[in-house]
């Protein structure tokens, strides 16, 4: 069993690199990524060359290994997303040879992924074409039963929606890209967690803390993963513990509407986190000494409010749930215990539909990750794109 998590183009591919950054991440993870610029591929640190693929023009996938690889694959799309997507349409069956290399049980029967992330940047152009395509490919592979969680950035479009010069791609380009892009994902995956660059636009210099974002999103999307696979650690061996669990079933779930019906649909969620320290400095110098409370009422509210998109309110999403992590003395002991149920009443009093769950970590952090999810519709910020979008195409017939 592996859970797949594949990038696509520069900002999928970074975020992906981040979770491997994750200890133990590789034990019930696996990284795929795939781009179109060499020196993309080269920035990742955490990510084997063998995980590593271009995909080109005239060759489609390419692996990283390949001898002359760098004269295969020459760079991207120039931001189209339709010309990555008609690339991709026409080497489609090499996206399912790929999963098979990786995957295939030895016997040759098709590996288990019963969850992939598929990320991307929606205001470019390779991750935009090609996502979705890597998406049904999983899918393909397993059979229809792998479930897709899509985690898309969206562009700051703050800027001139026109072109203003060669360099600078548009606002109004990466809003049509974003929508390009979505509208292909929205067929392809059961939920989407969306990760919105203009949070970062009251930064001067926004690019400079991509690295601290994408960071930031890896470790919510690591806790999600977490369970107690992820440090080893059996709840049972505690009897004073039983900590509700979440699973990514569960995280799906929450991600997606009428799952089980017919026109069962992604919905769209922004992920936050909160992180406090469980010791104080002396703490780690001497055992026993330093453990410090866990304000859990704080935690909670300090995740919704860092959620990764703004203008939405998480007491208008239809979904919502949490994630706990915990040194098991936390959990179980009174005095400093982490108070689910506080946290569980402060996600009710947002929506009604809430789920919450506990992971124990051997590490002196308490962190709480929480996902909210909207009907796409109920986005304005999707609506501001879409509108921008409409723009571009009007001056920039496609
Ligand atoms: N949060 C975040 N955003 C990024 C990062 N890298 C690029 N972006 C943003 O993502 C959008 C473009 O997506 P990219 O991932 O660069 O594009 P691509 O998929 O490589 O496509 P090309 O246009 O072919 O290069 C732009 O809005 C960038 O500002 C990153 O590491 N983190
Ligand atoms: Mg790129």
């Amino acid at each position: 069993m592996v859970y797949v998590f594949a990038g696509t183009g520069q900002a999928g591919s970074a975020i992906v690199d981040d979770v491997f950054g994750h200890r133990r991440v590789s034990t019930p993870a696996s990284p795929l990524v795939f781009n179109s610029t060499i020196r993309d591929l080269r920035n990742l640190s955490n990510i084997d060359e063998e995980s590593q693929y271009g995909i080109a023009e005239r060759h489609g996938l390419v692996e990283r290994g390949t001898p002359g690889f760098e004269e295969q694959v020459t760079g991207g799309f120039g931001r189209n997303p339709v010309e990555a997507d008609s690339v991709m349409e026409d080497h489609r069956g090499e996206l399912v040879e790929t999963l098979a290399a990786h995957f295939d049980e030895p016997d040759g029967t098709p590996g288990d992924i019963p969850f992939a992330f598929v990320c991307l940047g929606l205001g470019g152009g390779t991750g935009c074409g090609i996502a979705p395509h890597v998406a049904d490919a999983i899918k393909e592979y397993t059979d229809g039963v792998a479930q897709i969680i899509g985690v898309g950035v969206l562009p700051n479009t703050d800027g001139p929606v026109a072109e203003d010069d060669d360099e600078q791609i548009s606002a109004g380009r990466q809003a049509w890209n974003t929508i390009y892009g979505l509208d292909r994902l929205e067929e392809s995956v059961d939920g989407i967690v969306l990760v919105d660059n203009q949070r970062l636009a009251y930064e001067n210099a926004a690019e400079g803390r991509f690295s601290e974002y994408n960071e930031y999103v890896a470790s919510g999307l690591v806790d999600l993963i977490s369970g107690s696979t992820l440090e080893r650690i059996d709840p049972s061996e505690y009897d004073e513990v039983d900590p509700p669990v979440v699973d990514l079933q569960d995280v799906v779930t929450s991600l997606s509407f009428d799952t089980r019906g017919t026109n069962s649909r992604p919905g769209y969620a922004t992920i936050g986190r909160s992180v406090t320290m469980t010791k104080s400095l002396v703490g780690y110098l001497v055992p026993f000494v330093g453990d410090r409370e866990v304000d859990s009422s704080a935690l909670s509210r300090l995740a919704a409010s860092k959620q990764t998109l703004s203008g939405v309110s998480p007491s208008e999403a239809q979904k919502a749930i949490g994630l706990i992590r915990a040194p098991v003395e936390h959990i179980s002991n009174e005095g400093k215990r982490i108070e689910t149920s506080t946290i569980r009443r402060f996600l009710e009093s947002q929506c009604s539909e809430v789920n919450l769950g506990v992971a124990l970590t051997r590490r002196n952090l308490a962190s709480f990750t929480s996902l909210f999810t909207y009907e796409r519709d109920q986005i304005d910020r999707i609506a501001e794109i879409e509108d921008q979008a409409d723009q571009y195409e009007a001056q920039n017939p496609i």
